[in-house]
């Protein structure tokens, strides 16, 4: 049933990004901008802008399993937005607090992060195929782009015939909901494509001609989160988001130098 008139809550536990662009920073501005509150657990500070990373310090993992505390103990929350997370052991610590809450029946997204947009890599990939096979199970949805896939799936994804092989190959490992953002593949039409319970169900979109996209995996991620909060199934809440996020695309932004800049949402 869709929750109309409650306020959604949502918690994101995911890094900051100083530009404000992406990370916790988006949904944070998302989750506001569709009417729901968010709270967030950060699991590390990066110093970055449109052009790049400088510095990534993070948190320890007793601080980010104490912010899902606070949280948890206070407001609560409908869905977690799980965003970057940027070591093994504050993937277990995640996992392991998760697990003993029991949460029933509340949505949980993963964003497997593991570039920025400005293509600084936030991890190791030993490390970062091992905090999906650690977080992976929790996922109501996963939602990778196509860099993302390739790496968790040990494919090469060049077309849209290699995102459904790859996909085959993340569900022998776990039998999970997946969303690959499809943008990164070259085309003027844009495919992303929902695996649901044997389900596969695609989703077409003209390009959309901005170069200040810093920040949209994050966004579709959180706003997907909220939807599936409020109610509606995968396939609507991606659809939902999807039109939010080309509503923004398609707004005026404050660009950066080498473009890479914020959307405005
Ligand atoms: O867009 C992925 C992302 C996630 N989280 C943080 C980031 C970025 C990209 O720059 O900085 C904190």
């Amino acid at each position: 049933m869709i929750k109309k008139s409650k306020i959604i809550k949502i918690l994101t536990i995911a890094g900051s990004d100083s530009s404000a662009g992406a990370g916790l920073q988006a949904d944070l501005k998302t989750v506001l901008s569709l009417g729901g509150f968010c709270t967030t657990a950060i699991t590390c500070v990066t110093a970055q802008n449109t052009k790049g990373v400088l510095e990534v310090l993070n948190i320890s993992e007793k601080v980010v399993t104490k912010q899902i505390q606070a949280i948890y103990e206070d407001f609560g929350f409908d869905a977690i937005k799980i965003g970057l997370i940027p070591s093994v052991e504050i993937a277990i610590g995640i996992r392991n607090y998760i697990d003993n809450l029991n949460l029933k029946n509340i949505p949980i997204v993963v964003d497997p992060v593991y570039v920025s947009s400005s293509g600084f890599k936030f991890l190791k990939l030993s490390e970062y195929i091992r905090i999906y096979e650690v977080l992976s199970p929790l996922a109501t949805l996963l939602t990778p782009n196509i860099l993302e896939l390739q790496i968790l799936s040990g494919n090469r994804v060049l077309c849209i015939e290699d995102v459904f092989k790859s996909i085959e190959e993340i569900l022998k490992k776990n039998k999970i909901s997946i969303f690959v953002k499809g943008s990164h593949l070259e085309g003027t039409t844009i495919r992303d494509i929902l695996y649901d319970k044997k389900k596969i169900i695609e989703y077409k979109s003209r390009r959309i001609k901005n170069k200040n996209t810093h920040g949209t995996g994050c966004t579709i991620a959180s706003a997907i989160t909220f939807y599936l909060a409020k109610g509606y199934n995968r396939n609507e809440a991606i659809k939902k988001s999807r039109k939010y996020i080309l509503k923004i695309l398609k707004k005026k932004s404050l660009g950066g130098i080498d473009n890479n800049g914020p959307l405005s949402h």
